[in-house]
């Protein structure tokens, strides 16, 4: 597995070491750049270093951070310093769940200065594992361990929740830099800068990547906003019980959507992103979106 890619070095594990590697040209000529998390074949070198030969078949990958084959997304959030935009949680979200398996689960960090019930409960409501850690006291860090046991997580969040300070917690071996919330808009700096798959223990791996700011954030890997409702898990048992066909749940009459946002059954900060992220989806042209692809 390709733990560590920089600067046109693959650092793959080997199941006992790191084993630095060289892509063959071929890659590059495929225009197929080996991602971190990838399973690959290498060829051993008297020298000890190694080349990528083959690319095992992806279950997911995403661009921004690149990495490959992630079964879930932690989220790290905060209700203080600095406090996390639902919407900006909501935008990555859509972004996994339109990938084959790859879950999220919604980590409140400092839950010693804050509970963040608002974030609770909008996560919980919309059917997503939400657990209360804090780095600091080490509050919720068994229910965590649990949740990213035998899997490949990948952390992310605002810069400044605490991203780094988890790892380091779970993994105190880690040293990962952690930055001061210093300026006066409360974010933090970015001390991150490569993605990484670290080896928790056996088969537990995580990532510590770089903010909200670079996850995918101009393009979401969508064809298009009709497929947007799938990517709200809430919205999922009303779909088909809309009045009309090809409903958008925006302003339609009719719409389950909408009613199970007036009866409390969707969170109204949820169904605001969704249309945030409609709007945004309509404006790209068609023409656009099938050259992405
Ligand atoms: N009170 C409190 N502060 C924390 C907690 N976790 C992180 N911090 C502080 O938040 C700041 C940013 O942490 P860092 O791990 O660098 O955040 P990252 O940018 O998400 O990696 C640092 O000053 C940490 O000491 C926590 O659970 N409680
Ligand atoms: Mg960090
Ligand atoms: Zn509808």
């Amino acid at each position: 597995m390709i733990r560590k890619a920089l600067s046109g070095f693959y650092y793959v594990d080997d199941g006992e070491q790191l084993v630095t590697c060289r892509a063959r040209g071929k890659f590059r000529h495929q225009k197929i750049t080996p991602l971190v998390g990838d399973q690959v074949i290498f060829t051993a070198l008297t020298d000890g270093s190694g080349t990528l030969e083959e690319i095992q078949p992806r279950k997911n990958e995403f661009r921004r951070p690149a990495v490959a084959n992630i079964d879930q997304l932690v989220i790290v959030v905060s209700g203080v310093i600095p406090v996390t935009d639902p919407f900006l949680i909501d935008r990555v979200i859509a972004i996994a769940e339109t990938k084959q398996g790859c879950d999220s689960v919604i980590c409140i960090n400092k839950s010693d200065l804050c509970h963040a019930d608002d974030l609770y409960d909008i996560y919980t409501l919309a059917g997503f594992l939400t657990l209360r850690v804090s780095a600091k006291t080490g509050e919720g860090m068994d229910m965590l361990s649990a949740a990213i046991s035998g899997k490949a997580s990948a952390f992310t969040g605002n810069s400044g929740v605490g991203k780094s300070s988890i790892l380091n917690r779970l993994a105190p071996g880690f040293h990962l830099q952690v930055g001061a919330v210093s300026d006066k808009l409360g974010r933090g700096r970015h001390t991150t800068r490569h993605v990484e798959l670290y080896r928790l223990s056996g088969n537990t791996m995580v990532a510590d990547t770089p903010g909200f700011s670079s996850f995918d954030t101009e393009r979401m890997e969508l064809t298009g906003k009709e497929d947007l409702q799938n990517a709200f898990r809430e919205f999922r048992p009303y779909l088909n019980q809309c009045r009309f066909a090809g409903c958008s749940h925006t302003k339609e009459k009719g719409c389950a959507v909408l009613q199970a946002l007036k009866d409390g059954r969707i969170a109204p900060s949820r169904h605001a992103s969704y249309l945030r992220l409609y709007e945004q989806l309509k404006n790209i042209p068609e023409w656009e979106r099938a050259r992405e692809s």
